[in-house]
């Protein structure tokens, strides 16, 4: 077995072992009523949401010979196909990070910082949260250790400047690679969406192909709050992609299902731990496969 899916497997044992008790294993074939009702009920308890759960089961049941594996094929086949990221832009490939406070943005952006420094490529990093000094400290750690560059200003600056300078910058000196933090929370919810919408808009004055992707990052472990934040943050950033984080920390990995279904939007990374090869990019079979349970449970 593969240290990727190895890795990813270890990191969503929690929740296998929450759809272990009331899903039987992959090969298990004409499942009963009360077998098939048992699998709903462990779905909505790995929080894949009641709707989707149901979807899940009616669509796999329709299907002859019903089992397990049949609802992996619906699972993966449910998920939205995204092609894979297209880094290779004229100019710099502009990524801003949104998301709601302590859901791992820092994190995931030195992560990424790190994996794109090892292809290749160079690196600036905004540091737009700054709220907080230590959001820029913390940032700033990732940031040397990746071999990337940052733009930081004092604490307080007004993050919409931050981001300017930081894709102006990264336009003029031709990096392959500019990433945008932001801060998950200000003094209110309201000033918090002013301050994205504009963080955007400047980034666009700066560079009017940016950004080429918005990427939200929720905490996998909070349930429906996880789909709260993404309906909230959605219009205002122009989310164009999901990174579910802390999968490791709960039972709830079908929180990346329930998401993607429900807005649409590609999964691009997920989390399963906090070392840099705990940020997994996101791949549907191997995912739905480090959910489900694979022996037959007698
Ligand atoms: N267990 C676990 N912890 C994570 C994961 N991703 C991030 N974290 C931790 O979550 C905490 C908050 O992360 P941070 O990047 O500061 O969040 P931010 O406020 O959104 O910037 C840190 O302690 C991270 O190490 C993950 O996938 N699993
Ligand atoms: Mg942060």
């Amino acid at each position: 077995m593969s240290s990727f899916f190895s890795r990813l497997k270890q990191g969503l044992s929690r929740s296998r072992d929450t759809l272990a008790k009331m899903v039987p294993g992959g090969t298990v074939d004409a499942l009963t009523e009360e077998q098939w009702m048992d699998i709903e009920d462990g779905l909505i308890m790995a929080d894949c949401g009641a709707d989707l759960a149901a979807q899940l089961v009616k669509k796999a049941r329709k299907r002859r010979g019903a089992s397990v594996d049949v609802l992996k094929e619906s699972m993966v086949s449910m998920l939205p196909q995204a092609g894979p990221v297209n880094t290779a832009t004229s100019g710099p490939f502009v990524l801003l990070v949104v998301g709601v406070n302590g859901t791992g943005k820092t994190t995931t952006i030195g992560k990424l910082a790190t994996l794109f420094r090892q292809q290749g490529k160079s690196v600036l990093v905004g540091a737009g949260d700054t709220f907080r000094a230590a959001a820029v400290e913390q940032l700033a750690v990732w940031v040397k250790r990746a071999g990337a560059d940052m733009v930081r200003q004092h604490e307080g600056a007004d993050p919409a400047a931050v981001a300017f300078d930081t894709v102006q910058r990264g336009v003029a000196r031709n990096y392959d690679v500019v990433i945008v933090d932001t801060a998950g929370r200000v003094q209110t919810d309201r000033g918090l969406m002013d301050e994205l919408a504009k963080v955007r808009r400047v980034i666009t004055k700066a560079y009017p192909e940016a950004p080429h992707e918005v990427w939200q990052v929720v905490d996998g472990g909070t349930g429906q709050n996880a789909v709260a934040q993404v309906e909230k943050f959605r219009d205002v950033a122009g989310t164009s992609g999901l990174i579910v984080t802390k999968l490791d920390g709960s039972g709830k990995g079908g929180i990346v299902l329930q998401l993607s279904h429900k807005f649409g939007l590609p999964i691009r990374y997920v989390g399963v731990g906090e070392t840099l090869e705990d940020l997994m990019e996101f791949n549907a079979e191997a995912f739905v496969s480090g959910l489900l349970p694979e022996e037959v449970a007698e």
